[in-house]
């Protein structure tokens, strides 16, 4: 095991740390730029950086054993490093000099869940470039650096969601995000309120290849007179598509419906209705759901002080999110994990975090 004393050879130079994301609502509405409402997980990425000795790149990962070396004028291979890499090269483009580095990194946020590891990872890592070279970037540039770096660098073609939630959300509050304008305000959860979510054991297999091909069905009416399925506010305006775009523009508008009418403050009951309908339009309309998240969404809205619970992130497996009245969230997520993997299922409690 490689500490951070054995691999700086003494203590880094700065620290830093990002949080994963729970989206609690407006799925899949973020590349249509629309309107979402994540929080920040309690689980956080932490990197610790220095300058190098000589002139490579040094990076390891105390959560994967992994070690990635290389020289100035070359580039990681793909995985967690390409991540730090695309941070690193962003921030040379808008001009600032990065002296070759030594970087650690630990996280808690569980990967492959649909809680972003990677906007941690790469909002962290600015984060540190920030603090190391002192150069200004404020935390919504820091964004949108993240995603670039995730869309360059790791090749995954992601909205704007993650990346804003893990820079400017925060455990207690829901943020609001405009993804066309970047517009953005912390809004309470509803009074009383407090959040559950598991993993369903499912990884989230086809979830690359299926978010294209959602993205592409959704990009197809922007071919009419709209520019984004965020500008039609009306449902029926949609109901004339051909199929499927019809379904997939249906959800992308409800939600964003949703997530409007939730922003304003809503009471906690409301706000478990609006989950509840979000997962059954992105199980219906929107087709991302499979029938593990279905019987788990199932479980918690059977359990005592349960309000609402969605499917959270892209789908094709990952986490469910529950809204439940505080203090039932422990007893809630407990049954419902229990009942969830009594037929052998591998279902784990992601949020209250497991004191163990
Ligand atoms: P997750 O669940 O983190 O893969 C993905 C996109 C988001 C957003 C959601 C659906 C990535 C890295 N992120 O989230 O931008 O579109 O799906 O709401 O692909």
């Amino acid at each position: 095991m490689v500490t951070t004393d054995s691999f700086f050879g003494g203590p880094p130079e700065v620290h830093a740390s990002a949080p994963g994301r729970v989206n609690l609502l407006g799925e899949h509405t973020d590349y249509n730029d629309g309107f979402m409402l994540p929080v920040a997980t309690p689980q956080r990425t932490t990197v610790a950086l220095a300058r190098s000795n000589d002139d490579h790149f040094y990076f390891y990962s105390s959560t994967l054993d992994a070690n990635v070396t290389f020289a100035p004028n070359g580039s990681a291979p793909a995985g967690f490093g390409s991540y730090i890499e695309g941070c690193i090269r962003l921030v040379e483009a808008e001009g600032v000099q990065v002296p070759p580095l030594r970087v650690w990194v630990s996280t808690d946020v569980p990967v492959g869940s649909g809680l972003s590891s990677s906007a941690a990872l790469e909002v962290a890592m600015l984060r540190g470039l920030r603090q190391l070279l002192g150069f200004e970037l404020d935390d919504v540039k820091l964004a949108r650096l993240a995603q670039r770096a995730e869309i360059e660098y790791a090749r995954v073609n992601c909205g704007i969601m993650d990346q804003m939630a893990s820079s400017l959300a925060d455990e207690s509050n829901m943020l609001f995000i405009d993804a066309r304008t970047l517009e953005h305000r912390l809004a309470p959860l509803p009074e009383g309120t407090e959040i559950i979510v598991i993993d369903s054991g499912v990884a989230r297999k086809l979830a690359g290849s299926k978010y294209n091909e959602r993205r592409a069905e959704c990009g197809k009416p922007r071919a009419s007179s709209v520019k984004a399925l965020r500008d039609v506010q009306d449902p029926e305006a949609v109901e004339a598509l051909p199929e499927p775009q019809r379904r997939r523009a249906r959800h992308v508008v409800r939600e964003n419906l949703r997530v409007l009418e939730a922003a304003e403050g809503v009471s906690a009951e409301r706000f478990g209705e609006l989950m509840n309908a979000s997962h059954y339009s992105l199980r219906d309309d929107y087709e991302v759901s499979i029938p593990e998240l279905d019987v788990l969404c199932e479980l918690l809205r059977a359990q005592e002080g349960v309000l609402g619970a969605r499917l959270t992130g892209a789908g094709f497996g990952g986490a469910c999110v529950a809204l439940c009245r505080a203090g039932h969230a422990q007893q809630a997520a407990a049954a419902a994990l229990a009942a969830y993997n009594r037929d052998g299922r591998q279902g784990r409690i992601l949020i209250p975090v497991p004191t163990e």
